[in-house]
């Protein structure tokens, strides 16, 4: 029995509520996705280069990342020889195992937020405009709250309209503290609200920042000056940067991770929007081209719907079709 099968006994039994986000969230791309393999296994009765011609470029189209597909294949393709398979139904449950494979092996990517015992935890959010910032700022938020953690938002992001109400209505709505001022200097904002934070003995502090990648030598130093003011407050924050990538921009987003990877410290990775493309196979490239975590996926527009990212909840919500 495969790895995967195994696993799948467990699942039904417990992880009951995330299962169905990722379920959910993850349905457009298991659909492509599953009815392609499903077509290949239909239009071939035998395992041949043809086969594996074509499922290497279903595997591309879920934007699995080319270098990703390679490795894959070439691992697929030693044990169809080794164990002499040769019919593609039969292979569908090997696909299965080394997707999984993929993630699991080699070096450990932790996915945990490094949570501070003592003392606030900062989170410093950094991404291009559009991509999810300030709602995965409101789903983080509600997360602690539920946790029985005191929040607080600062808007860092203070130039683009709307941006410092927005955060502020998702204080409200989580019932955390919020700090933000409209057009005033982002440093000075984190400033005041790092002091308050201290003062009020805040467990958490999601700061959102403006995205603004087409000039990368300003975003890097007002990143560069934004760290060097929470240094100043609370040493070794942020504890976390987290990179905020769109799902559906693809290709687009792996370079957007590349490019903030040289303006600053990236500690991790949010996917958002996964519910809205049959790409998510991008999360499998992350880890292979990026090699940042993915610590948390967006799969849904509402406040439940920010999962922290587990491998087994994704590769079952890919592929549960397949079974
Ligand atoms: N479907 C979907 N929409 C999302 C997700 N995360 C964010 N969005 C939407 O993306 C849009 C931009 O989000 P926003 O947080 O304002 O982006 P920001 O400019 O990076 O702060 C909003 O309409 C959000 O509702 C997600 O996981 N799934
Ligand atoms: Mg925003």
């Amino acid at each position: 029995m495969g790895l995967f099968s195994k696993f799948k006994e467990v699942f039904k039994k417990e992880k009951k509520e995330d299962l169905e986000v990722y379920e959910k969230g993850l349905e457009k791309t298991r659909k492509e996705f599953v009815s392609e393999i499903n077509v290949l296994g239909h239009k071939f009765h035998k395992v041949t280069d043809e086969y594996f011609e074509e499922l290497e470029s279903v595997l591309i189209k879920a934007d699995i990342g080319i270098k990703t597909v390679e490795d894959f294949l070439e691992r697929l393709k030693k044990r169809v020889k080794d164990e002499n398979i040769t019919d593609p139904e039969f292979l569908r449950e090997v696909i299965i195992d080394e997707l999984f494979m993929i993630y699991v092996e080699g070096d450990t990517l932790t996915d945990k937020i490094n949570i501070q015992e003592e003392g606030p935890t900062v989170i410093l959010m950094v991404g291009v405009n559009g991509v999810g910032k300030t709602t995965t700022i409101g789903k983080l938020a509600n997360k602690y709250h539920k946790e029985g953690k005191t929040v607080m938002l600062i808007a860092g992001d203070t130039f683009r309209a709307g941006a410092v109400p927005q955060l502020e209505e998702w204080a409200n709505r989580t019932d955390s503290l919020f700090v933000g001022k409209e057009n005033a200097d982002p440093a000075s904002v984190i400033y005041d609200g790092l002091q308050k934070a201290l003062e009020e003995k805040v467990d958490i502090v999601l700061i959102d920042t403006a995205g603004r990648l087409q000039n990368k030598v300003n975003l890097m130093n007002e990143l560069e000056k934004i760290n060097k003011v929470i240094g100043k407050f609370i040493p070794n924050a942020p504890h976390e940067t987290l990179l905020i990538i769109d799902a559906t921009t693809g290709q687009n987003g792996i370079s957007q991770a590349e490019s903030f990877k040289e303006i600053t410290n990236i500690t991790g990775i949010v996917l958002t929007k996964l519910d809205g493309t049959a790409k998510g196979g991008i999360v499998l490239a992350i880890k292979e081209e990026v090699n940042l975590p993915v610590k948390f996926i967006g799969l849904g527009e509402k406040v439940d719907d920010l999962k922290s990212f587990d491998i087994e909840e994704y590769i079952y919500g890919l592929l549960k079709d397949m079974m």
